[in-house]
This record gives C-alpha cells, sequence and structure tokens, in this order.
C-alpha cells in the first residue's frame, strides 16, 4: 500500500500549520532574541519597537500569568528571560503584530543591554567547573578492573562527534485561537501534543482540560520538534490568551536555526581490550554530553547513549560512564538515535582503533563480537539477537570478500582516487526507555455508513504512521482501506500521550488501534449472531462483507454496521494500549527496558579524491531486520532516508559555534545537507524476514531511528580510503570527515602535525 499522504503531497495540498486557513483578525508573532550567550540583562529597551506600524503589543517574562517555565524533564528553563541569558537565540521578548513583516521589523528595533558574564561552550570544561544538568551515571557488567588482566592488547583514545540541525523542511510553528469560557485551542507543528498542552496550562496558570492542541501533520519532525516546538506554542498562546484575538508564530528558517538546540555533540574518552582471538573482554568510556543552557530531554538522551554504549556486540566486562554538562549552547534535543548513535560511534572508532594497530580490517573484530541470542546487555537486559544473521547474510548477499578485493585493485591501480570500504551492524533498542511513555490510546468510531474514523496520539510527520494505522484498522476489520480516516492528533480526543518519538509510535499507537477495532469487532458479530440466530462463533467478516458458517450472506459491512446502530450497540472504542514486560531499576542500573531490538548490517564503499578531498559515497548494501514489515515502501524510504541522515552527520553537516556561543552556521548557506547529488550512488536494502514472536505490531518491527545508525559506516569507509593514499596517517576520530578533514588528512606527514592538522578542521 502506497502512503496515503503520497497524492496530497506531490500536488501542494496536505495541510502544514501554515496552510490553515486563517480566523478574521489573526495577529503575527515574531520573537527577539538574545545576542549573547551568557549575561546579566541590565536594560531592555523596547519604546521604539512599540511604536512601529502594526504594532500591538510586546510581551515579557513579567505578562506569563503562571510558571514562567516550558522545562520537560527539569524546570530549568524559562520561556523569556526573565534576569539572565543563558544562550544566543534565547527569547527575551515577544513582539505581536499586525502582519508578520511589521513583527519581524519591530524585532529589529529592540535595543538590550546585557553585563556579559564567562561563556562555555566545551562540555569537558563545563564538567571541571561543575556544570552537570544531572548527576553522572554509569552502568556496569562484569568487573572491567580485574579483566583487564585477560587482555591482550588495549587501546585508549578519545573521540569526538559534532551536532546536527534537524532541518525539517518545515519549520517550528504554532497557531492559537482563543475559545469561549477561557478555553483555547493550539494548532501546534508539534510530536508532542500533551507536552505543548501540559506546558501551557503551566505558563497561563489553568487547566489543561481548557487547551486543546490540534495537529494535522509536520513537515518532518526528526525529534526537534518532540521537545522545543513547545517554546513557540507558548508565545502563541500567550499573546493570544492576553489579547483575546488568533496569534500565529512560523519561524524563519535562520530563527529556527539560531533559537532551536539540535542534537547533542559529544565528546569522550575509551579505553578497548582485546584478547588473541579477537574477542574484546574489556570496555571502559567516558561521556561528555554538550547539553547546550538547560536540560530539555538530555538527561534521557544520555540515558540511550549509555544503553546503546556497546552497539550490536557482546562484551563482558563493561563500565560506561556519562557526564550531561551544562553549556551557553541553545539546549539540544531530541534527534533520530536519541545519543544512541553518539554512543555507538566510540566503541567503533575504539574497534577501528585497536584494527589499525592489529594492522587488520576491523570488520573481522566486530564480527567476531557479534551479540547472539541470551547474551546479556551491559543493563541486565537478554538479547534475542538477529545481528549474526543480518552479517552473514549481508556478507553473502552482497559478497563481501569480492567488494573488498575490488576495492585493494582499484587503490592499486589508482594514485590519486582511493576508494574505502567499511562494514556497519546496528542494534537499537525499541521503547521508550522511560517505561511509563510507553503507551497510547486510539479511539475508533465506526460511522452508522460503515465508514471509520480513527484518532490515536500518533503524529504524522512524514514517517507514515498514518498509513500503518489505517492498515491496521482495515486489515483488523477486514473492510477496504478507503472506508478508513485518520484523523488529526489531538488533546481532546486522545489525553495524556507520549510524543511521537522513540520510533515507536506505530506499535503503540497501532496496537492500541487493533485492540479498539477488536472490541468493535466482538460487539458486531454478537449482533450479526443475533440477527442469524447462530453464535458469534459462526460469524466472520472478510472484505467487507458479513460471512455465516463460512458462507457469504447478502449483508455488506455497512448493512451490519446500521443494523448494529438499530440494536443500540455502541460503534466506538477508546483503547489503551501498553506494552508489557518492561521495567528498569535506575539503582541498579539494570532491568529490561526494551521490548525487543532492531538489528542489521551495512556495507558502505566510497571514494575519495586525494588532489581535492572531495569524495562520493558508492554504494551502501544493506541487511535490515524489519521483522515482517508491514508497509515494504514505508520501510524502505525510512531506511534510505535515516541512512542518508546518518551519513550527512558523520560526513558534511558541520555545526560551528565561536567562542562566544553564536551560531556560525546559521543558515543553508553556511550548513551543508545531503543533496541529490551526494546520496550514496546505489543503495541496496535487503529485508531480513523472521517469523519470530516479538511485541511488534503485525510484527512489523519499529524502523523510523535505527537506519540512521547505518550512516556512521561512512565515516570509517572515508577513514580507510584515506589511509589508503596514506597509511601512516593518524587522524582524530573526530565527526564529521568533512572534505576539508580528508584533505588534511591524506597530506598530513608526521603525526604531530597530523593530529594539529585534524584538530585545526575542528574549529
Ligand atoms: N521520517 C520522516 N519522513 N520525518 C520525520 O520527521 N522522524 C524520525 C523517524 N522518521 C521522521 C522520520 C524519528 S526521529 C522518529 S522517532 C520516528 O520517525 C518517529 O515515528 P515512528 O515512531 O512512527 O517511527
Ligand atoms: N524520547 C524519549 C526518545 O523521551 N525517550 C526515548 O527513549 C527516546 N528514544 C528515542 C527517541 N526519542
Ligand atoms: Mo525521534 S528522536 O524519537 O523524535
Amino acid at each position: 500500500m502506497k502512503n496515503i499522504d503520497s497524492y496530497t503531497h506531490v500536488r501542494g495540498e496536505s495541510v502544514y500549520l501554515d496552510d490553515i486557513p486563517l480566523v478574521n483578525g489573526t495577529l503575527y508573532a515574531s520573537v527577539f532574541d538574545s545576542p549573547v550567550a551568557h549575561g546579566k540583562i541590565k536594560s531592555l529597551d523596547m519604546t521604539e519597537a512599540a511604536g512601529m506600524p502594526g504594532v500591538v503589543r510586546i510581551f515579557t517574562a513579567k505578562d506569563i500569568p503562571g510558571q514562567n517555565q516550558v522545562g520537560g524533564i527539569i524546570a530549568d528553563e524559562e520561556l523569556l528571560a526573565d534576569k539572565h541569558v543563558h544562550f544566543c537565540g534565547m527569547p527575551v521578548a515577544l513582539v505581536i503584530a499586525t502582519s508578520d513583516e511589521a513583527a519581524k521589523a519591530a524585532v529589529k528595533k529592540i535595543k538590550v543591554v546585557i553585563d556579559p558574564l564567562p561563556v562555555i561552550t566545551d562540555p569537558r570544561e563545563a564538567k571541571e567547573k561543575g556544570e552537570l544538568i544531572i548527576p553522572p551515571r554509569t552502568f556496569r557488567l562484569g568487573d572491567t578492573e580485574n579483566a583487564w588482566r585477560a587482555c591482550d592488547l588495549i587501546i585508549e583514545g578519545n573521540t569526538e562527534t559534532n551536532g546536527q540541525e534537524h532541518l525539517y523542511i518545515e519549520t517550528q510553528g504554532a497557531y492559537a485561537v482563543p475559545q469561549e469560557n477561557g478555553a483555547t485551542r493550539i494548532y501546534s507543528s508539534t510530536q508532542g501534543p500533551t507536552a505543548v498542552q501540559r506546558t501551557a496550562a503551566r505558563i497561563l496558570n489553568i487547566p489543561m482540560s481548557l487547551i486543546e492542541v490540534d495537529t494535522t501533520r509536520l513537515g518532518g519532525g526528526f525529534g526537534g520538534k518532540e521537545d522545543q516546538a513547545t517554546t513557540w506554542a507558548m508565545m502563541c498562546a500567550l499573546a493570544s490568551f492576553h489579547l483575546k484575538k488568533p496569534v500565529k508564530y512560523c519561524l524563519h528558517r535562520m530563527e529556527d536555526m539560531r533559537m532551536t538546540g539540535k542534537r547533542h555533540p559529544y565528546s569522550a574518552d575509551f579505553k578497548i581490550g582485546l584478547n588473541k582471538d579477537l574477542k574484546i573482554i574489556a570496555y571502559e568510556v567516558t561521556f561528555y554530553q554538550n547539553a547546550g543552557a538547560a536540560a530539555d530531554l538530555s538527561p534521557a538522551v544520555m540515558e540511550r547513549t549509555l544503553f546503546h554504549c556497546t552497539n550490536s556486540y557482546f562484551v563482558p566486562h563493561v563500565k560506561a560512564t556519562a557526564y550531561s554538562c551544562r553549556t551557553h549552547l541553545p539546549p539540544n534535543t531530541a534527534f533520530r538515535g536519541f545519543g544512541g548513535p553518539q554512543g555507538m560511534f566510540v566503541i567503533e572508532a575504539a574497534i577501528a582503533k585497536a584494527a589499525e594497530q592489529l594492522k587488520i580490517p576491523a570488520s573481522q573484530i566486530q564480527q567476531q563480537n557479534l551479540l547472539r541470542s541470551g547474551d546479556e546487555f551491559p543493563y541486565g537486559q537478554i538479547a534475542q539477537s538477529e545481528a549474526n544473521e543480518c552479517w552473514n547474510k549481508a556478507a553473502e548477499l552482497y559478497d563481501v570478500k569480492k567488494l573488498q578485493q575490488e576495492v585493494n585493485d582499484f587503490n592499486a591501480a589508482n594514485k590519486l582516487y582511493k576508494k574505502g570500504l567499511a562494514l556497519m551492524p546496528i542494534c537499537f533498542g525499541i521503547s521508550f526507555t522511560k517505561t511509563h511513555m510507553n503507551q497510547a490510546r486510539a479511539l475508533v468510531h465506526v460511522y452508522n455508513d460503515g465508514s471509520v474514523g480513527v484518532s490515536t496520539a500518533g503524529v504524522e510527520m512524514g514517517q507514515g504512521l498514518n498509513t500503518k494505522i489505517l492498515q491496521v484498522a482495515a486489515a483488523t476489520l477486514s473492510i477496504d482501506p478507503s472506508r478508513v480516516k485518520i484523523n488529526t492528533t489531538n488533546t481532546y480526543r486522545i489525553a495524556n500521550s507520549s510524543p511521537t518519538a522513540a520510533s515507536a509510535s506505530s506499535d503503540l499507537n497501532g496496537k492500541a488501534t487493533e485492540l479498539a477495532c477488536q472490541a468493535i469487532l466482538q460487539r458486531l458479530k454478537q449482533v450479526a449472531a443475533d440477527a442469524w440466530k447462530t453464535k458469534p462463533e459462526a460469524v466472520e467478516i472478510k472484505d467487507d462483507w458479513l460471512y455465516i458458517d463460512g458462507k457469504k450472506t447478502d449483508w455488506p459491512w455497512n448493512e451490519l454496521a446500521w443494523v448494529a446502530f438499530e440494536k443500540r450497540v455502541s460503534l466506538t472504542e477508546h483503547a489503551h494500549y501498553a506494552p508489557p514486560g518492561i521495567y528498569f531499576d535506575n539503582k541498579k542500573e539494570k532491568g529490561h527496558p526494551f521490548t525487543y531490538h532492531v538489528y542489521g548490517t551495512a556495507i558502505i564503499t566510497t571514494t575519495i579524491d586525494c588532489l581535492r578531498g572531495i569524495y562520493e559515497i558508492d554504494s551502501v548494501k544493506i541487511v535490515h531486520d524489519f521483522g515482517k514489515s508491514m508497509n515494504p515502501i514505508i520501510d524502505i524510504g525510512q531506511c534510505e532516508g535515516g541512512l542518508v541522515q546518518g551519513i550527512g552527520w558523520m560526513t558534511m553537516e558541520e555545526i560551528v559555534y565561536d567562542k562566544e556561543g553564536r551560531l556560525k552556521s546559521n543558515a543553508l548557506s553556511t550548513y551543508k545537507v545531503p543533496d541529490i547529488y551526494s546520496v550514496p550512488k546505489e543503495i541496496a536494502i535487503h529485508f531480513l524476514e523472521t517469523e519470530k514472536e516479538n511485541l511488534a505490531i503485525f510484527r512489523s518491527k519499529a524502523v523510523g531511528e535505527p537506519p540512521l545508525l547505518y550512516g556512521i559506516g561512512a565515516y570509517f569507509a572515508l577513514r580507510n580510503a584515506v589511509t589508503a593514499f596514506n597509511p601512516t596517517a593518524s587522524i582524530p576520530y573526530d565527526a564529521p570527515m568533512t572534505p576539508e578533514k580528508v584533505l588534511m588528512s591524506l597530506y598530513a606527514t608526521t603525526p604531530n602535525e597530523k593530529s594539529k592538522a585534524g584538530q585545526k578542521s575542528s574549529t
């Protein structure tokens, strides 16, 4: 089945926030944000701005009727800066005007004087100064202290991974429309309607029941709207609350890039020990997460870094510690993979460094240590592994030996172009790591003409969730998909929802939808049994038709719906789903946090131009654990999209803040994302189909985030190409591997100069 949105997407008819028809009298918002990363506000002069044409009012922190607080996990983030600013881009004042242009013009006339305070941009410096968001956490398995003695090779090192701009095509935005009796409706481009509702209640000091949040779809979220859509919705809600007028705010791309947080950059130290058989015996890692100026989702992201610190490998002795470090950057936030990729990069670097030392391909170490079913993760969960299945299938199907031979032959024959190959096995846990967040609800109405309306907690953001939910409803009721309509995500219909995130939304919302449909089906069967004077067990609804004792009747589905209505039987169900069996003990740092894991292996080949440092990704060949895919077209799309986003993070996307905490890469002219020319020339995706029981909806495993992890392999493929040209190059493990860094590494001559070159390119 095709994505149900394809048709309106390509015709430009899909409704995004900026397409919502406006109510008469709508006003426009624009935020004045801090030009300084850290300091005390001495004065704020808004006189000239207030006198600009079209300006209705300017709000500041003192206009907030409730708490000036948008922090989700920790209450440490003001909506509008009161006395201090903590990052460049922190909202200070909110201008409301009769047009978008007038609001933006007035913002330019606001003058602020800020007494500057010291600025920290580096997480290690923050940690030294005790600037931690939460106390550090350590995951332990076995006993690393004693295990080092059993190792034949011990390698130490450090790594850097940079942030990543979400670059959803639709920027952040919201539209608040006042309703009767003090209620308000907020249209928000958010992954988390309930987060918007809860925070609005706190800001406006009114109960959640007065706030309706409605989301039709997002033009991409990628985690950037899991938490950080809330701020812009609050701006509209605050202004509309005071002015009793509809207020809209769609951010300009440069406002969005400057004011919102990104993927967390990480700095890390590792120590890895192997025995003669290339078994990893022990692994110690310390992560320094650059959280930015407030907690946002950083504690949860940090937790997932720890969960995924051993990637797809079994390591018997592990000690992993993570620090969430407070710096003066915009608060960093969820981004596809949610800290997992940052954790996995470090062990891949450790393996690559060990392989370099041993003068063997990293793949020999990788393969030797793949997780098997029954192995224990450092957090206590026992693996149900497909790691070897994926790896072996990839090696065989794509003939990795031949691929490596081709690379070697090419490198022997070419002086100024070199190829590199790397394998990247992945493992990603499915479930929110906070157990209580793993719940969802669905509301299903069968109308008495036989058509069906479905609402869930899930937000469509391009990942194809609505199509999958529609498939679940149609398949469970055994009716034609054209009868089913998926409705907007709305807090009046579905309450207390988790954000659409963690790749879990088709599982959670799909299962809730399945439960609701089954309950209605049960009642319809009873209605049919009564009418046909038989038992419900004799009734079947199949392909829009009623069957009794296996024989087709003259009742179509809609007749059955009508009869049930006439018999006064409810055609509506509101179902709740919470996956069983998951828990986590934070004191012991042990438990069974994930309903299941997703595995896969990618083989990546690249070609670098050794005169210019530029490169191409030749091919990415993947075997991915889809379980039993319920929608291969969508799942391939998720796989390709995630892969390319991961390659972008690892190779070309370079976020640059200066020492004063100002974003230099603040527009699409200075921040390069993959385009059609930089995607791999060939992508092959093989579905590892397994018939094993799991908790995925229709056994179709979650697919949203895991494929991003394949992109990590592109970094190592590029390194291998560089060392084919310059075998003694000692390149720092510092991602992204931009063309600039490739060029520096190609011509670095002594180890000293080389590491300097690496450092220079990273600043
Ligand atoms: N795909 C598209 N097209 N747009 C997006 O914003 N977000 C990703 C992934 N795929 C995203 C996407 C992220 S970060 C997540 S967590 C999942 O989709 C969320 O949706 P799911 O739970 O339905 O997989
Ligand atoms: N969000 C969250 C997530 O709150 N918890 C998670 O575990 C998670 N994982 C991935 C993406 N978003
Ligand atoms: Mo995705 S980072 O869970 O929104």
